[in-house]
C-alpha cells in the first residue's frame, strides 16, 4: 500500500547516525551528499558485515570441506535467499550474483546471440543508461537484429502509443529501465511487459535506479529479467543481481567459462553446472554478496513504503524550492518520479555549477549521466543532477538551494 508522508513515522536523524560518512566535512563544510543515483552511502550495518566476513570467516566457497569454507558458503547462499525473498522470486536458482547491472545486462545480451537472427527486432526506450543500450547494439551487430526506440516527450515520459506501433511478431526482446537515472521517470513497466508478452517478446528491466526506491515483485510483474546493482542500494560496489525466469536461464548459454560453473571437465567435453552456478564462473565477490543481503535487511528494516513516502515529500519540497530560482529548468517532469532532479539554469554550464557547490560541501553529478541520447533529445550538453536518498533532509535541500543561488550569482 502506498503511504503519504503524513502517515509515516520516520526518524531521519536516527537513520543518519547509521551512516558514518554523513558526519564528515568536505571542503570545510558538512557533507551534503546528493549523488545517490551514482552510488549510495553505506550504513554501519553493511560495513560491519564486510568487516565480520574478513575478520572471522574469509574463505572460498562451494569447494572446501573445511569449516571456514562451509561458513562462508552458508552465508553466501543465505544472502541469495535474502535477495530471492526481497524480489519475491519463486526459486533461489533464479538469482544470479553478478558484478552489477552492467554485468547482468551483458550476460543476458550475450545469451541471446544464438537466439536472434536477421529480421528479428528488439525494442529499447529513448531514456536509457548506456549500459542498457550498448550491450544490445553489440548483440544486434552479432546477429543482424534491428533495434527500435520508443520515443519520449518533452516531459521525459515514454510515448506509449509509439510503443504499440513498434511491437510486432518480429519483436523478440524489450529492454527498458524501470526508472531513468537522468530524469527520474518511473516507466509504465506493467504495460510494457504485458504488451511485449502479447507478441511473444521477452522483457528485461534495468532496475538499477528503481531498486533503491521501489520494491519490485518479479512474480507480480511477470518480468523475464530484472537487474540491479548493490552499490545503489546501500550495499558495496562490485556486486549486483540478475533475476531471470528459470525457463529463460535454462535456455541461455553460460556467459563466462571457468571454475564453479561446471559439472565435469575433460579436454573432450565439459558439462555445465545447474542454476544458478552456470552463470557464476570463478570466485565471486563473496563479502559483497553477503553485504548486499545486509543492505537489503537494512532497507527492509526501514520499509520501502516508508522510504517511498519520505522521498516523495523530499522530491516535492526540493522541486518547489529549486523552481523559485529564475531561469531554472527541470528536465523530467513525469507525474511518476523518484527523487531525482536534473536541471540547468539558463545557459550556465552544469559543470561550473557542480564545481561551485562542491566547494560548499555538496556532491551532485553534472554531465550527460551516461545517457547521451537524452541530452541530444533536449539539445543540451548535460545537466546538474541532484539525486536523493532516504537519509537526506529538508535542511540539506535548503543548503543546496542556497548554494545553487550563490553559484548562479557568481556565474551570471
Ligand atoms: N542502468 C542504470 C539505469 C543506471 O543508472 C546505471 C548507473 C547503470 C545501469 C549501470 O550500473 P553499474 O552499477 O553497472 O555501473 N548509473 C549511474 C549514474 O546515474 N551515475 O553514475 C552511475
Amino acid at each position: 500500500m502506498k503511504l503519504a508522508a503524513s502517515d509515516i513515522k520516520f526518524d531521519v536523524e536516527a537513520v543518519r547516525k547509521d551512516f558514518p560518512i554523513l558526519s564528515r566535512q568536505v571542503n570545510g563544510q558538512p557533507l551534503v551528499y546528493l549523488d545517490n543515483a551514482a552510488t549510495s552511502q553505506t550504513p554501519r550495518q553493511v560495513i560491519d558485515a564486510i568487516v565480520d566476513y574478513y575478520s572471522r570467516y574469509n574463505a572460498n566457497i562451494h569447494r572446501g570441506v573445511h569449516s571456514l569454507s562451509q561458513e562462508a558458503t552458508d552465508a553466501y547462499e543465505e544472502a541469495r535467499l535474502t535477495v530471492q525473498k526481497h524480489f519475491n522470486a519463486s526459486q533461489k536458482e533464479e538469482i544470479i550474483f553478478t558484478a552489477g547491472t552492467t554485468h547482468g545486462i551483458n550476460l543476458v545480451a550475450h545469451g541471446f546471440t544464438s537466439l536472434l537472427k536477421e529480421g528479428d527486432e528488439v525494442i529499447v526506450s529513448a531514456m536509457e543508461h548506456h549500459s542498457n543500450i550498448v550491450p544490445w547494439q553489440m548483440l544486434c551487430e552479432r546477429t543482424g537484429a534491428t533495434m527500435k526506440v520508443i520515443p519520449m516527450n518533452k516531459d521525459g515520459v515514454l510515448e506509449m502509443d509509439q510503443y504499440d506501433a513498434l511491437l510486432s511478431e518480429k519483436t523478440r526482446l524489450v529492454f527498458v529501465n524501470h526508472v531513468s537515472n537522468a530524469l527520474g521517470t518511473v516507466n509504465p513497466i506493467e504495460e510494457i511487459i504485458q504488451k511485449a508478452h502479447a507478441v511473444g517478446a521477452a522483457v528485461l528491466l534495468d532496475g538499477a535506479q528503481a531498486a533503491p526506491h521501489i520494491k519490485a515483485d518479479v512474480q507480480a510483474l511477470n518480468v523475464d529479467f530484472y537487474v540491479v546493482s548493490a552499490h545503489k542500494m546501500c550495499g558495496p560496489t562490485g556486486v549486483g543481481v540478475l533475476y531471470g525466469k528459470r525457463a529463460w536461464l535454462e535456455k541461455l548459454p553460460p556467459y563466462q567459462g571457468g571454475g564453479e560453473m561446471i559439472e565435469t571437465v575433460s579436454f573432450e567435453k565439459t558439462t555445465y553446472a545447474g542454476l544458478p552456478h552456470k552463470f557464476e564462473a570463478g570466485t565471486p565477490n563473496i563479502a559483497g554478496g553477503i553485504a548486499f543481503a545486509a543492505a537489503l535487511d537494512y532497507m527492509n528494516g526501514i520499509g520501502f513504503e516508508v522510504i517511498e513516502a519520505y522521498e516523495e515529500e523530499l522530491l516535492r519540497y526540493a522541486t518547489d524550492q529549486l523552481l523559485q530560482i529564475e531561469g531554472l529548468k527541470i528536465y523530467g517532469q513525469s507525474r511518476k518520479k523518484t527523487a531525482v532532479i536534473s536541471f540547468n539554469i539558463g545557459d550556465l554550464h552544469p559543470y561550473d555549477i557542480g564545481t561551485i557547490v562542491d566547494k560548499m560541501g555538496i556532491a551532485v553529478r553534472t554531465g550527460h549521466h551516461c545517457a547521451q541520447p537524452i541530452m541530444d533529445f533536449y539539445g543540451i550538453p548535460g545537466t546538474v543532477r541532484a539525486s536523493f536518498s532516504f537519509y537526506n533532509t529538508k535542511e540539506e535541500v535548503d543548503v543546496f538551494v542556497a548554494a545553487v543561488k550563490r553559484a548562479k550569482q557568481m556565474l551570471s
